[in-house]
């Protein structure tokens, strides 16, 4: 019996010697030790053993089990490691590989035109002031000289949140509630969205962007509109720009002008670009009217200011020569990468 049991021992430590993987030692752990087991088979024959010979026999075959058991739990904590070991092998992340590329986007070209107003007026002392895009009808429009029933509201009529609230279909609120606050003298700009309830076609949107500007003091003239205008059409258009003011009509304003600039495509020649006229539409301005700041709290005896508006969009399509406007409200990155 004694040399069964050195057989049993010496095959169970063959068989766990030989057991590459979790699933084989668990195999041998049943084969040795389970019911059907080798050493299990052993206990059942104690009866053939003589009473005195038992004892000393039993002890034996326990010394074999608890022998049996430590090396299956060796062997268990040596392929755990391995399986651990591998696992990292195989999911090793390699920090040095490039990333997945990302893409930063681009500005807007009508972003780009702001910009481009902003850095020439702000390079002649003029401060940005931006305001809410949801403005009271009263702001919008009759501080502004735009009573109800006037027809000029009728032209840009936009969207109603209710009967006193819209949405603002210029930047002007902005420069009406700054006169309002009394701080003088200003010089400001306002860019921001606007409104209109315009169709979309290639030169309309119900949504677009504006800057409008704005300077009060004593004594502004419309000299000072002129020289400050055609300042702007050259620093934006080209030191050789040409400037024309052809009388206009705003209810804000008066007297009023729209403002052209020499083509700079074809220098005023006339070409396809200007529709054969020499010259560009950029601009509505005028002589701020007595009216409106008497709403908004100054003395139009003690102070005389200019006011201007432009529409980016419109800025952006000339001067990349975009000809249709809806090409700018699509975010197609491969069109704005362009610019
Ligand atoms: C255009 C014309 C203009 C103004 C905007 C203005 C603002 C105040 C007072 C008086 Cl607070 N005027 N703004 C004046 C003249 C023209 O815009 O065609 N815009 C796209």
């Amino acid at each position: 019996m004694n040399n069964r049991l050195r057989e049993i021992r010496e095959h169970a430590m063959q068989m766990l010697q030989e057991a590459e993987s979790l699933e084989k030692l668990n195999d041998a752990r049943v084969a040795l030790l389970g019911k059907k087991g080798e050493l299990t088979a052993v206990l059942k024959s104690m009866k053939d053993i003589s009473p005195e010979e038992r004892p000393a026999f039993g002890q034996m075959v326990n010394e074999t089990r608890a022998a049996i058991e430590q090396r299956i739990e060796e062997t268990k904590a040596r392929l755990e490691a391995k399986a651990r070991e591998m696992q990292m092998e195989r999911e090793v992340i390699d920090v040095t590989l490039p990333s997945s590329r990302t893409r930063t986007g681009h500005p807007h070209p009508s972003q780009i035109a702001r910009e481009e107003v902003e850095r020439i007026f702000i390079g002649m002392g003029y401060e940005v002031v931006e305001g809410p895009e949801i403005e009271y009808d009263e702001y919008n429009f009759t501080k502004l000289n735009i009573p109800a029933n006037h027809p000029a509201k009728d032209e840009q009529d936009t969207f109603y949140i209710n009967k006193d609230i819209v949405l603002r279909t210029q930047t002007s609120p902005v420069q009406a509630r700054v006169m309002e606050k009394g701080k003088l003298p200003i010089r400001m700009i306002s860019p921001g969205r606007v409104f209109r309830s315009d169709e979309v076609d290639a030169t309309h949107s119900p949504s677009f962007h504006q800057i409008e500007g704005l300077v009060v003091d004593k004594n502004v003239t419309f000299a000072d509109l002129k020289g400050t205008l055609e300042e702007f059409a050259k620093q934006m258009f080209g030191p050789e720009t040409k400037t024309k003011f052809r009388p206009h009509h705003f209810p804000f304003t008066e007297p009023s002008a729209e403002v052209d600039v020499s083509c700079f495509k074809c220098g005023g020649k006339g070409c396809r670009f200007c529709k054969g006229s020499g010259w560009i539409e950029i601009l509505g301005c005028g002589m701020v009217h007595p009216h409106v700041f008497e709403m908004c709290g100054i003395d139009p005896e003690e102070y005389t200011g200019f006011a201007f508006g432009l529409g980016l969009e419109r800025i952006a399509l000339l001067k990349y020569e975009i000809d249709d406007m809806r090409l700018l409200y699509e975010n197609d990155y491969r069109f704005l990468k362009q610019f």
